[in-house]
Order: structure tokens, then C-alpha cells, then sequence
């Protein structure tokens, strides 16, 4: 329970943040999001969240994040980031949400002392000498020093409790120090370079290729989206051979975030990010988003006339990842006599390109479907050895059970060194390192393209060749009230508002291949239409027409 002068130090500071009116908040995909301005109150009430959720877990290290990640500049937002480094356990959603709306400092108070009680969280005399920890990081946007104060507040109105500004981070640094830290192991910013680096240099140093030093490495090119990615990429460049790297759209010249740039446009749009054009003709190049948890690839083929890009997404990334796992995998089960075949998967959303999940069940994988956000793709992918999860946008990566990396690692003791089966393994291992094991990381994501890429001598051209995507076309409509749309678990049908899911399968009918489905997005005011059919005119069609159905049953 609270006693009266943990009361007092919340309505104190309560007082400081009353909410704007009518504004209905909710966690959704990935916490809460929306114009900087109103966002005040939140941040400063999922501050108060952050404390407690320490202190619920023995006080363990709790991440903030103030990142609105691919939404506009204006907009801002924050997610929790649990002690495990993975995204706030979803049982504390509703919590977060009364509490984002509560309309007085009273009406928060209860809220909060309810809960405390219900969550039996020691606080105040009672928890001794334990307090809350919490790590605070924020992306580039103007408003994110501000909010970041608002945040303190909050993690500070719990007694006790100590606010540390780690400063300017990618979403995905945040969460990896937060693991890092809770598992004792060394957690700051630059340990996460060092540990990128050594994991890339050791699989570089694995290439199969003797006359390595003659392999011509291409250049890659990173539109950092005029965010946090670029500056960061542009730090961890400085000790990393075997790359060459050019990096754009830093923010430094004058771009805006996000605009006209950066992986959320690059994928939903297929054109050519701000910065680049005719010069980079069949270059390979990447684009992160605005807080770096997203990466895609791109290239502009030559005969293009228009602004149009070849785009690798996230399932083609994902491909690429699943295939250089399932090679190493291969290897070790020629030489398996002790019977530890592994299960590896890969888990994908709705909106994954029906071509490439086909590929992926051919590779013979087990392939699983979550609803979007990563959250959710996580989850399902802790479920095996080796889960691999990507949704299109380019958010993903890939896991590994504790279990199996001991195995991996006793193995590597056993084998002989040199061989195959050891070499195998020692990528393995080093890939675990590599890749962000807290949540989709384009610094990490980036590093592990180019060293397979190099691995198999393959250009972006012919990574792309591995399957070729299905037409496919998205549209954002919007509506008075997205929340009127309501989904089947996996988003594929609108369950609301009745009669449209019929309509929309009339549309469908009409298309070879054809495929669509509409869901309220969960970071932006809008409703998604997404469309896939054999030809681009007919999945542009498509989606138009389910579009138009959007407005008619919610305009
Ligand atoms: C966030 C989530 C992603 C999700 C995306 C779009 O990305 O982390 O998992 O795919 O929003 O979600 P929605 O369609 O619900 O708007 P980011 O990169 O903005 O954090």
C-alpha cells in the first residue's frame, strides 16, 4: 500500500501535467503515440508506470523510450521497455491506459493505489532499501527533451526511485542496454558497438572464401532517415572494416525526419528516398526509420525512367536470414549423432508478400502468422530454438532459446577447430551475438545483410532474385473513428463494421491472386488497406476499392 507521503509526492507532481481534453489514449502497437504537444501528462504518467514496474520485478532496470519511431516530426511518443529488453509485459496495457486517461490527479491516484495493491508492489516505507531503476533514452525530435523531463518527473514522484538520462539512443540501443544490464553484463552505449563490431569481424573472418583479401566489397548506401540511425551508424563506422559505407540523410544537411525518407516511406511508397537518385543506378541501399528499428533495402534498377525503386523488405531480409541459418544448420546435422536437430521458424504478419511466405515454406520451414506489432511477432518466435521474426515494414529479428546457445556453445568446445561443423556453429554463435536479441535493431540488421551478402558472394540483385514479390499496394484512410473497425486475431477479416468483410470479399473475387485486408492502425489516426494481387494495376485497384468501402461504411 502507499503511505500518505507517497499520496502527497503524486498529487504534487500530478499537478504539474494536467491532461488535454478529450483525448482518448491508448498503449496500442507500440505505446503511446500522438501530436507532442498533448503528450505531456502521458509521458509523465508512464514515468510513474516505469517505477512501478520496477519495483514489481525485484527492481530491475526498466527502459523509457521517448521515440514516435516513423510518424512525423510533430508527433512524439513513449514505450516501456520490460527488464528482459523486450516490449512492456502486455498485462500492464490496460493499467497504462487508465491511467494515461485519468481526467484529475485524484481520480490517477486511486488508479494507481489500486493497483499497487492488486500488483502487491512494496513502495514507499515499506520496500527497505530497494528502489526503482529506470534507463531513459529519447530519439532526435525537437519535443523529446522536454517529455524526457516530463518522464523524471514521473519515475521520481515514486519515492525512492532514480531516473537515468542515458540521452540520445535508438530505440533498439535502449532496450539492448536494459537487457544487457539486467543480466549483469556490461550495458553501455559503446559495449553495444563493441559487441556489434567483434560479432561482425568474427563472422567476416569466417567468410569461406581463402583468397579473401581479393573479395571486392561493394559499397552500401544508408538513408538514415534524417534521424538517430545515421548519427549512430556514423560513430560504430569508424571501427568497422570490410564495409563500405556511405551514409545520407543524417539530419545535419537540413532534412526533416522522416520526410520524404526513411523505411517507412521507402516501403510503403516504393520510391526513391530523398538524397538519392540516377547517380545510384543498381546500387545496394538501405533505409532505416526514424528511431533505427527498421530497415529495408533498395536499389534503382537502370532502366528505370521514374522514381521507382526495387524493394527488399523485411520478408526478403528475413529470407536472406533464414536461409544462411538453415545452411549452417545443415551442416551441423550432417555431423548430428547426439540426436540435437533444432527447430528453427519464422513468424510474419498479414501483411507479409504472399510470394514470400510460399519461399519460406518451400526452404521447409515452419511458418507461423502474428498479428502486427512486434510485440506480437516476439512472443511466437521465443517459441523455438532459432525464431526468426520480420514483419514487411523491416521491423524484426532473430532469437535464439537460452537452451540453445549453451548447446551451440558446448559444441564449439567439442569440435574440432577448422572444420566445417565447427565453423558452422561459430557462426551460429556469432550471429546471436550480432543480432539484437531485445527487438528488431537496423544497426545490427544492416551488419548481418552485409556480411551474408559477402558470405555468398551475392549482389543486392541477386538476393532479390530469390523470390520474386507478389504486387502488392497499402493505403492510409482516414476516418472519424478507426476504433469502429474491429479484426479477427490475425487482422486477415473485419469483424466490424458489419457487412464490410463481405463487401470487401466481393472485391477480392474479382482478382486472380487477389488478397486484401483493412485493420485500425495502432500508431497513427488512420485505417490501413492493404492489397495484393498478380498484377500491380489490379492490387492498385484492389486496394482502391477497399479503400472506398472504408469511407462509405465509416465516412
Ligand atoms: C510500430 C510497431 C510495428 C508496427 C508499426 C505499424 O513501428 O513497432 O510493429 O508494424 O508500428 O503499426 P500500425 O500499423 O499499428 O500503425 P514503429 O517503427 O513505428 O515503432
Amino acid at each position: 500500500a502507499m503511505d500518505e507521503s507517497q499520496i502527497a509526492s503524486l498529487l504534487k507532481s500530478s499537478e504539474l501535467f494536467p491532461t488535454p481534453q478529450s483525448v482518448k489514449l491508448s498503449y496500442g502497437t507500440a505505446g503511446f503515440r500522438g501530436d507532442a504537444k498533448l503528450l505531456d501528462s502521458t509521458v509523465y504518467r508512464v514515468g510513474i508506470l516505469s517505477a512501478l514496474r520496477s519495483l514489481k520485478l525485484g527492481s530491475s532496470t526498466v527502459g523509457l523510450m521517448i521515440t514516435a519511431s516513423h510518424n512525423k516530426v510533430s508527433d512524439n511518443g513513449i514505450k516501456v521497455a520490460d527488464p528482459s529488453g523486450g516490449m512492456l509485459s502486455q498485462e500492464w496495457e490496460p493499467f497504462a491506459d487508465q491511467i494515461a486517461n485519468a481526467s484529475s490527479p485524484r481520480e490517477l491516484v486511486s488508479l494507481i493505489r489500486e493497483f499497487v495493491e492488486k500488483e502487491e508492489i512494496a513502495i514507499g516505507e515499506e520496500k527497505k532499501n530497494k528502489s526503482a531503476e529506470v534507463w531513459l533514452g529519447r530519439d532526435t525530435r525537437p519535443s523529446g527533451e522536454s517529455l524526457l523531463r516530463a518522464a523524471e518527473i514521473g519515475v521520481s514522484s515514486i519515492l525512492g526511485s532514480v531516473a537515468i538520462d542515458k540521452g540520445i539512443l535508438t530505440t533498439p540501443q535502449l532496450h539492448w542496454m536494459v537487457r544487457a544490464k539486467n543480466k549483469g553484463l556490461k550495458a553501455t552505449e559503446n559495449d553495444y558497438f563493441e559487441n556489434l563490431f567483434t560479432s561482425f569481424r568474427c563472422l567476416i573472418d569466417l567468410i569461406p572464401n581463402s583468397g579473401k583479401d581479393k573479395l571486392e566489397v561493394s559499397k552500401v548506401i544508408v538513408d538514415g532517415a534524417n534521424g538517430v540511425g545515421g548519427l549512430k551508424l556514423e560513430e560504430l563506422r569508424e571501427s568497422l572494416n570490410n564495409l563500405d559505407l556511405e551514409i545520407r540523410n543524417t539530419g545535419r544537411d537540413g532534412g526533416v525526419l522522416n520526410e520524404g525518407v526513411g523505411a517507412d516511406f521507402v516501403q510503403k511508397e516504393k520510391v526513391v528516398p530523398l538524397g538519392f537518385g540516377s547517380k545510384d543506378v543498381e546500387t545496394r541501399c538501405a533505409s532505416f526509420d526514424g528511431d533505427a528499428d527498421r530497415l529495408v533495402y533498395f536499389y534503382i534498377p537502370t532502366e528505370s525512367s521514374t522514381d521507382k525503386v526495387e524493394l527488399l523488405d523485411g520478408d526478403k531480409i528475413l529470407s536472406l536470414f533464414a536461409l544462411f541459418i538453415k545452411e549452417q544448420l545443415n551442416t551441423l546435422d550432417d555431423d548430428d549423432k547426439e540426436g540435437t536437430r533444432s527447430r528453427l521458424g519464422v513468424v510474419q504478419t498479414a501483411y507479409a508478400n504472399g510470394a514470400s511466405t510460399d519461399y519460406l515454406k518451400q526452404l521447409g520451414l515452419d511458418v507461423v502468422f502474428a498479428k502486427t506489432g512486434v510485440k506480437h511477432l516476439h512472443e511466437k518466435a521465443a517459441e523455438f530454438d532459432i525464431g526468426i521474426y520480420f514483419e514487411a515494414n523491416g521491423h524484426g529479428t532473430i532469437l535464439f532459446s537460452e537452451t540453445f546457445i549453451s548447446l551451440l556453445v558446448a559444441k564449439q568446445k567439442d569440435l574440432t577447430q577448422g572444420s566445417e561443423e565447427h565453423k558452422a556453429v561459430s557462426r551460429l554463435v556469432a550471429v546471436s551475438n550480432l543480432i539484437n536479441q531485445a527487438v528488431g535493431d537496423a544497426l545490427s540488421g544492416l551488419l548481418l545483410v552485409e556480411v551474408i551478402l559477402q558470405h555468398m558472394g551475392w549482389s543486392v540483385q541477386k538476393w532479390n532474385e530469390l523470390y520474386k514479390d507478389l504486387p502488392s499496394r497499402q493505403i492510409k484512410v482516414e476516418v472519424p473513428d478507426r476504433a469502429a473497425v474491429v479484426t479477427t486475431s490475425e487482422e486477415t477479416e473485419a469483424l466490424k463494421p458489419l457487412g464490410i468483410q463481405d463487401a470487401i470479399n466481393a472485391e477480392i473475387k474479382k482478382y486472380p491472386r487477389g488478397r486484401a485486408f483493412i485493420r485500425p492502425s495502432g500508431t497513427e489516426d488512420v485505417v490501413r488497406v492493404y492489397a495484393e494481387a498478380s498484377t500491380q494495376e489490379a492490387a492498385d485497384s484492389l486496394a482502391n476499392s477497399v479503400a472506398q468501402l472504408v469511407k462509405s461504411f465509416l465516412g
